[in-house]
């Protein structure tokens, strides 16, 4: 058998949380030693992208992908984060059959799930390995997943009809509604199916976060308290993607940007499953338009439902045809559209970027902030209202358009804010604020910062389990 510790990763499907899994992976090969075989569970053939991206996995890091599990009898409106509990769930028989193997060839040190799979624990705890949490999320998100067994029983109502906002520890008060989605109906499943993950983060023996202390120092500070039982909480962030998760610029919008001014353009991409009403489509390309300013936009089919390509990015049809009659020739020069996935990391590095319109996925925030680049912030689904409630109102690194009446951004709304945002007064305070935060990230993570070191401790646990 080799010695080399040896860790399995259970990811929930969809890219947000394969990437910074990935990135955590390496950094333990590369900087410890300690190999990875990813388990990707499944209910049907992977996208584009994630194929793509674990056939690209380096070496000391494998995958396996499980049998697809059988989904025919869940409701057509059955929620995203019941779907991925169940896909880890529906998973275990054959989660069993590749840890057997796993156990017999290599020197299993733990298993780390994200934030759906604590089922998958049952299976380590039977063959001795110790099971761990990776966080793909926010260090105010995990607060109240931690939180969320407690609050449960002491609140009777929807958290949405709470008269007061919610108390995160250490983080700013969140009003109900603005809380994560699978938590605003109760007697949905998805709520049962996040309360029990929550219950069950208790039995980790850790908790790697990616965060750091400059961009969530409230939520930090209360995760790091000792308490009786609590896993340790460990910050490792921000880990972002360091390549593309697609290698080529297929679309040649890189090559587009060396051609625009320094921070001129704004980069508009909801991440991989974020859509856009019809309506919606159509105003935000309006107000694009209207407000004369450059822009690289990744364009999805629109979809009634928010999360609409969450499985599959790449989803159907030809986005590009959802877009209003002659806008591809009106903003030509200016605009650059691409359709379904972008090559991000390298467009948020690019020194022509100056500005993100985000639906405030967590990788997207970290990628701007490492690389400085100020941020539009317009959430979608998941806890990406919470996300911009931190950015707007805690750390104050991005503007928030204003929803109209109908639900709808206007185009003027639209136009007001991206101007704002590239040119005004506001956008230049925003510029200089998440410079400072830049440097923050910078440090955290040179040789000697904080959560280097920290990434070094949790890599000692685990190979003191040898
Ligand atoms: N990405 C690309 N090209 C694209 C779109 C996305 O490379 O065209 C990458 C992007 O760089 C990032 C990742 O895909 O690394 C997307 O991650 P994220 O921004 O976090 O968005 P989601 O994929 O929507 O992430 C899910 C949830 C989000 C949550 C996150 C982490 O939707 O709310 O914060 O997971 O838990």
């Amino acid at each position: 058998m080799e010695r080399t510790p040896h860790i399995a990763i259970v990811p929930s499907p969809g890219m947000g949380h394969l990437i910074p899994l990935v990135e955590f992976a390496k950094r333990l090969k590369n900087n410890h030693n300690i190999s990875s075989t990813f388990i990707i569970p499944n209910d049907g053939p992977l996208s584009i992208s994630q194929k793509a991206f674990l056939d690209s996995l380096p070496m000391g890091l494998n995958h396996i992908i499980l049998p697809p599990v059988n989904f025919d009898d869940l409701p057509q409106d059955t929620q995203m984060e019941t779907r991925i509990s169940l896909m880890v769930t529906r998973s275990l028989d054959s989660l069993r059959e590749v840890f057997k193997s796993l156990v017999a060839e290599h020197n299993m040190v733990a298993l780390f799930i994200d934030l759906f799979g604590t089922d998958a624990f049952d299976v380590a705890i039977e063959f001795g390995v110790s099971p761990y949490v990776f966080f793909p999320s926010t260090a105010m998100a995990l607060s109240l997943f931690l939180y969320l067994p407690k609050l449960d029983q002491m609140t009777s109502c929807e958290y949405r009809d709470l008269p007061e906002p919610v108390q995160i520890p250490g983080c700013l008060p969140v009003r109900g509604q603005d809380l994560l989605d699978p938590v605003q109906d109760r007697k949905n499943d998805a709520y049962k199916w996040v309360l029990h993950n929550a219950k069950r983060y208790m039995m980790a023996e850790g908790i790697a976060v990616n965060s750091f202390k400059e961009l969530e120092g409230g939520a930090l500070k209360a995760l790091l308290e000792a308490e009786p039982g609590k896993p340790k909480i460990y910050p490792v962030g921000p880990l972002i993607q360091t390549g593309s998760s697609s290698d080529v610029d297929g679309s040649g919008c890189l090559k587009w940007l060396d051609g625009q001014p320094c921070g001129s353009v704004l980069y508009i991409s909801f991440g991989s499953g974020g859509t856009l009403s019809s309506n919606q489509l159509n105003e935000l390309a309006m107000g694009l338009e209207l407000s004369e300013q450059r822009f690289i936009w990744v364009v999805r089919s629109p979809s009634d439902q928010a999360n609409a390509t969450y499985f599959n990015s790449h989803g159907h049809k030809d986005p590009l045809g959802f877009l209003p009659k002659g806008f591809l020739e009106r903003t030509k020069g200016n605009g650059f559209v691409v359709s379904s996935w972008a090559p991000q990391a390298q467009i948020l590095s690019h020194s022509s970027t100056g500005g993100f319109l985000t639906h405030c996925g967590w990788n997207s925030i970290l990628e701007t902030v490492v690389h400085g680049v100020p941020v539009i912030a317009w959430p979608l689904y998941a806890e990406q209202k919470m996300n911009a409630v931190s950015l707007t109102e805690g750390i104050k690194v991005a503007l928030r358009p204003t929803v109209g009446e109908n639900g709808i951004i206007g185009r003027v709304e639209i136009a007001r804010v991206v101007k704002s945002l590239l040119e005004g007064e506001e956008g230049k305070a925003i510029r200089s604020r998440i410079r400072d935060l830049k440097d923050a990230a910078a440090n955290v993570i040179s040789k000697d910062g904080c959560s280097t070191k920290t990434l070094d401790k949790l890599a000692s646990m685990l190979k003191n389990k040898n």
